[in-house]
């Protein structure tokens, strides 16, 4: 199912539970993902290492932290509509971080994303984790899209090999910025080549249930925030059940 406009949140969970993933168009008008693509790249050339050049491609991580409008779209009442009605009120976020690649950069290998790859399969029937991709910039076929295999979040196991060929079933997410991917966190996908001369970016939130060690230190972020509202509390894992002695008051 590819939704645009106020789409149906039971229908995209049945999405993302028959198939691994369902892309929603135009969850914000391309002004709002270009304020926020703007504000990426600021910190894309701020912190661009040699390694990144070499790799063609950047990951830029504790954005809750960087700027006040990646806080607002990692709360962003639809996202957190989707995610809580599938995973329950008291989801955490367990990574936000967003990822370019530049022309010129190949290929991500097929993979799983976390806590799925953490685990040893046969992984847990359910859904544990929902991952949520933010286009910053329009995807096109050619412009290093991500790419996904239908019902492939129900094999319980990593990608098989070989993890950097083209699959035929792949499907290739194409879309305005603004518009948005839900997937099963065990969802096998990759990233097309960029063969343009533009960078492409997304934005990658992970939805976890809050039983989970959340993947990035989401702790150390709020703590850096100056009167974090209860829903950023709860996202930036400030709720979670921290170990304790038991006995011991
Ligand atoms: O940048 C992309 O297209 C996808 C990145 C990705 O799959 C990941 O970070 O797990």
């Amino acid at each position: 199912m590819t939704t645009t406009a106020t789409p149906n949140i039971d229908r995209i969970i049945n999405e993302v539970d028959e198939r691994g993933f369902c892309v929603v168009h135009d969850v914000i008008c391309p002004e709002k993902a270009d304020e926020a693509r703007n504000v990426l790249h600021d910190l894309l050339d701020a912190e661009i290492t040699e390694q990144a050049r070499e790799a063609r491609t950047q990951r830029v991580g504790q954005i809750a932290v960087k700027h006040p409008i990646f806080l607002e779209l990692m709360c962003h009442p639809f996202v957190l509509a989707v995610w809580q009605r599938m995973l329950g009120e008291d989801i955490m976020c367990s990574s936000w971080s967003a990822n370019t690649v530049y022309p010129g950069h190949d290929h991500i290998a097929w993979h799983s994303d976390y806590p799925y790859w953490s685990l040893k399969p046969p992984w847990p029937a359910g859904n544990l984790a929902g991952q949520t991709l933010w286009m910053l910039d329009d995807y096109t076929e050619e412009n290093g899209a991500t790419a996904a295999i239908p019902n492939s979040h129900k094999k319980g196991h990593f990608p098989d090999e070989p993890k950097n060929e083209w699959r035929d079933e792949g499907e290739i997410f194409i879309g305005t910025r603004g518009s948005v991917v839900f997937a099963h966190g065990a969802w096998w996908h990759t990233a097309r080549p960029n063969k343009t001369d533009q960078s492409r970016s997304c934005l990658l939130g992970m939805y976890l249930m809050p039983w989970f060690i959340p993947q990035e230190d989401m702790r150390a972020q709020l703590e850096q925030l100056e009167n974090p509202s209860e829903i950023v509390q709860q996202l930036l894992c400030g709720k979670q059940h921290r170990p304790n002695t038991v006995g011991v008051y």
